[in-house]
């Protein structure tokens, strides 16, 4: 689903709101009328504009059954510095990683990832990427939201940025996504890599700030297309429950 206002992004309009799912046939009614409800219900405003595409995924499709991320917790009110010392681990020098912030505070209304070469930090700004086909697989739907709810993970972004995240995360070309909500109440963002799993760190932007969006940084830009292939087409599902990384070496970084 993606939803817009006050007309279609292609002519112009504001992104509102964009999600998915993977589900059964006879789920499909009830999972279209829930992304309907999340476009005219969300705190960007009202979609004037709904966009639903429903896909069969056939018999003889691939899927890619992998973990989620870890995930670990993190409060930029006790130290204003994690997100410069996560990237530096990941391998930002503190020139990229000004950019990196620069830019992820400034982003507005992407209907999808800005995708940045990490070797010479061009940006494409022509790829807006919008990651799609991907879910948790649903063997584990109802141990999932128990897990998010013993955990208080149950608000409104980390369950899907976990899973968007996940997925962007397992292609070999991509080094790490960076992320802040385009929602100007809702402060903690992410970085998570392969190596570091899903570093969310709360407080990431100040509130009432409504830019924000996602970045990927890839290793090889030659690699671009497949990449961009896999992000959009590639199916996967996350058939295991995520750990929580209670081990802060970072803290003492
Ligand atoms: C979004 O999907 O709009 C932003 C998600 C940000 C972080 C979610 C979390 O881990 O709390
Ligand atoms: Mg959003």
């Amino acid at each position: 689903m993606r939803g817009a206002s006050p007309v279609d992004h292609n002519l112009g309009g504001v992104h509102i709101s964009g999600a998915e799912c993977i589900t059964h046939e006879s789920m499909i009614k009830e999972e279209a009328l829930n992304l309907i409800h999340r476009a005219l219900n969300h705190p960007k405003g009202k979609s004037d504009f709904i966009n639903i595409s429903i896909q069969k995924i056939h018999e003889h499709t691939q899927i890619n059954y992998i973990p989620p991320l870890t995930i670990t917790t993190l409060d930029k009110n006790e130290n204003e510095l994690y997100p410069n010392l996560i990237l530096e681990k990941i391998g930002f020098s503190k020139d990229k990683i000004q950019k990196t912030l620069n830019t992820l505070l400034n982003l507005k209304n992407l209907k999808g990832a800005l995708i940045i070469s990490f070797d010479d930090f061009f940006e494409f700004r022509d790829n807006i990427v919008r990651c799609t086909n991907m879910d948790y697989d649903i063997s584990i739907k109802n141990e999932l939201n128990d897990f998010l709810i013993k955990n208080n993970f149950n608000g409104k972004y980390l369950k899907e940025a976990l899973c968007l995240s996940s997925k962007i995360c397992n292609d070999p070309n991509v080094l790490c996504e960076v992320c802040i909500s385009d929602d100007k109440n809702y402060t903690t963002g992410y970085i998570s890599s392969k190596t570091f799993g899903y570093v969310r760190i709360k407080n990431f932007k100040p509130i009432n700030h409504d830019f924000g969006g996602r970045i990927i940084f890839i290793k090889d830009k030659l690699k671009l297309n497949s990449t961009i292939e896999y992000l959009k087409n590639s199916v996967v599902l996350i058939n295991s429950i995520p750990k929580i990384n209670s081990n802060c070496w970072w803290k003492n970084v």
